[in-house]
């Protein structure tokens, strides 16, 4: 399969995040892409380096006054002290209902709080040069089934689902299936799907395109009752505006079986194939496998197999993003899987 890789994506090293009020070594760390590579490369899908710019994209799917802060975040934090540049700087307070979004704050962790759904995403000094990379591979994966490929992929980190129009969240920066889809849409779909399997609700990529009816947007995943990201991602948000009816999520309770899985992915697969949508994008999370260590879907690493021969059996043109996915050594056979059950479908 046509793939893009992220040359950058090393930039993006944040050394540690919290769980339960402990410093933990990052789950979504370098090695992760690096595991996809080396198995990509081993099952013959070679990798090429971006050769688009997602900039137009990015503007369409971010807010200006986010992607200003993010591309400026870290000269920003060293600004306030050489000495910051051992230090990873974390939210501590967010402009929750009643409290104003309107003015950015002169003091840096409140802007960065502004900015966040969480204190989950760490930044890095090359966090802005990584995520840019990667969503310029997911541009050039977009360009490539534009003009006619029938898939390509996007290997990269950090991941993008989570990332809203104008905040950062669950170790994501910019939306790269958004700039998929978007860069499509630019191309000349009339409408896209996208599909996105991760654990985690896709968030950020809902929000997007939540008001609007030319992106499709449908997701399988953990309960967000009991699974992060907690306040988005339950069945009854369906979109709003001229968006009504173009937004479909199937939460399933964490621990679900396969069988279960699978079920809701027919649903997710009828529910596209009865909207007419010209291209598909895929977010591609793969911390639905049975030994990842913070999700509680069970696949196995076959059941990836099974997932890219149904996704061919949509017959359209399909963009792939990597999103979660933390059990990394087996990250790669798990992601090739499903490349590989595509096109051998
Ligand atoms: C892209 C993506 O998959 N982001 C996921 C972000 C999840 N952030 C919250 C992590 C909570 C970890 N809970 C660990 C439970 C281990 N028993
Ligand atoms: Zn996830």
């Amino acid at each position: 399969m046509i793939t893009f890789h992220n040359p950058l994506h090393h930039l993006h090293a944040p050394a540690y995040e919290f769980f339960r009020g402990d410093r933990v070594p990052c789950f979504e760390k370098p090695a992760r892409a690096d595991y996809v590579e080396t198995r990509l490369t081993e099952r013959g899908h070679a990798l090429r380096v971006p050769d688009q710019d997602s900039a137009s994209a990015l503007a369409r799917v971010h807010a200006p006054r986010y992607l200003q802060f993010l591309t400026t975040a870290w000269s920003q934090w060293l600004a306030l002290d050489p000495a910051n540049a051992g230090v990873q700087p974390f939210p501590s307070v967010w402009p929750v209902r009643s409290l104003r979004s309107d003015i950015e704050p002169d003091n840096f962790i409140a802007r960065l709080g502004l900015y966040s759904m969480d204190n989950g995403s760490p930044l890095a000094a090359g966090t802005w040069q990584a995520a840019k990379a990667g969503a310029d591979a997911a541009a050039s994966a977009a360009v490539r089934v534009a003009g006619g490929a029938r898939a390509a992929f996007c290997c990269t980190r950090p991941p993008g689902h989570h990332a809203g129009p104008d905040f950062m969240g669950g170790y994501c920066f910019l939306n790269n299936a958004a700039v998929a889809a978007q860069t499509l849409r630019n191309q000349g779909a009339a409408r896209v799907a996208v599909l996105d399997v991760d654990y985690h609700h896709g968030n950020g990529t809902q929000s997007i395109f939540y008001d609007r009816a030319d992106v499709l947007f449908v997701s399988i995943h953990g309960d967000p009752r009991t699974e992060y990201p907690f306040y988005l991602g339950h069945a009854d948000e369906t979109g709003e505006g001229v968006g009504a009816g173009f937004n479909r999520n199937l939460p399933l309770a964490a621990g679900s079986s396969v069988v279960a899985w699978f079920d809701a992915l027919e649903q997710a697969c009828a529910c596209i194939a009865a909207d007419g949508v010209d291209a598909l994008v895929v977010s591609l999370g793969l911390d639905t496998y049975e030994g990842d260590p913070i999700s509680r879907f069970a696949l196995a690493s076959s059941d990836f197999l099974r997932l890219g021969e149904r996704l061919a059996r949509l017959g359209m043109p399909t963009v792939f993003v990597l999103e979660g996915g933390y059990a990394a050594a087996e990250l790669g056979t798990n992601a090739v899987n499903v490349l590989d059950g595509f096109e051998q479908a």
